[in-house]
């Protein structure tokens, strides 16, 4: 298998998925509808939705199947960045290497675009599955779980709680387990979902995405302190600014990426126990300990 020709066809189809499914940018009001696209169409390595993609694969989805799905989380993660950057959380000026929604629009525009982001990906899915009504129940419910007030909304709220004090070990484990891990986790799920993995091969999936989510997250704090705005397209070293707790301030940059790849050779563990041929997911989760951005 080439890997990177490999993700640069899942993303293309996630790109073609994403202008599909959103409603088109002259929908009234044109405003709103054009902050949507602005910030879902403005880059952004598609990790959430390629995940959903190459799971349904493994257990053999029928072809497109899970694009809908896979649509609705990069709504639902975009949501995610459009309020995280606003000036009453992070106050960030730059995303995917482009003027935050705020900056582009103006804030009330850009919590519009996020909340409607959010609402659209529970619609979507809705709508796309209505034909499987329990498949739908099951990739609503699992969305929702992750992105409500104990799992994403939880582990943004207790970020912003550990701003004011230094985080302990287990407070920052808590945060990225819910703030990054959740989706990581939810993205599996939904692909496994889409494609009928059984209950065992979903618990599976789970282990693999709170491995791969802690991985991917303490190599985004070896990133922030490491790497310049232009390779990010998002503002480095705010973390340290702020005084945030991080893996690298905790554990040193070394031991950082040594945790990253131990709890990614655990995420690769996890993948190989399930059927099907995962050497692409396991080519991703190596790509993702040594991304530049
Ligand atoms: C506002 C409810 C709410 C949550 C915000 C996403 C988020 C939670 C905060 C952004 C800051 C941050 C470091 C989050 C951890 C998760 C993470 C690394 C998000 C960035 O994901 P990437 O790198 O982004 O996959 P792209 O742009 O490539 O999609």
């Amino acid at each position: 298998m080439d890997f990177p020709s490999e993700l640069r066809r899942q993303a293309a189809v996630v790109e073609r998925g994403l202008d599909q499914y959103l409603p088109p940018a002259d929908t009234r009001p044109a405003r709103l509808h054009e902050a949507m696209r602005y910030s879902l169409q403005a880059g952004g390595k598609r990790l959430r939705p390629v995940l959903v993609l190459a799971t349904a694969d493994l257990f053999a989805a029928q072809l497109g199947a899970a694009l809908p799905a896979a649509v609705a989380i990069e709504c639902l993660h975009t949501y995610s960045l459009i309020h995280d950057d606003l000036p009453c959380m992070d106050n960030d000026d730059l995303r995917r290497g482009q003027p935050t929604a705020h900056r582009q629009f103006d804030e009330a525009t850009a919590l519009l675009a996020g909340d409607a982001l959010l609402t659209h990906a529970f619609a979507l899915l809705a709508e796309s599955y209505a034909a499987q009504p329990v498949l739908a129940h099951a990739l609503i419910r699992e969305l929702a779980d992750a992105a409500g007030s104990r799992r994403l909304i939880g582990g943004q709220m207790a970020d912003l709680l550990a701003e004011k004090k230094d985080a302990t070990p287990a407070e920052l484990e808590f945060i990225h387990l819910n703030k990054t891990a959740a989706m990581i986790e939810a993205a599996l799920v939904l692909g496994g979902l889409v494609g009928g993995a059984d209950a065992a091969a979903i618990a599976t999936l789970r282990r693999a995405g709170h491995e791969l989510g802690l991985a991917f997250q303490i190599m985004d704090d070896v990133l922030d302190a490491t790497a310049d705005g232009a390779t990010l397209g998002k503002t480095p070293g705010k973390d340290a600014k702020a005084g945030k707790t991080t893996f690298v301030k905790l554990h040193g940059l070394a031991a950082s990426r040594q945790l990253a790849q131990a709890h990614s050779a655990a995420a690769r563990a996890a993948f190989r126990e399930l059927p099907g041929d995962t050497a692409f997911l396991v080519a991703l989760v190596d790509s993702l300990v040594i991304r530049s951005s």
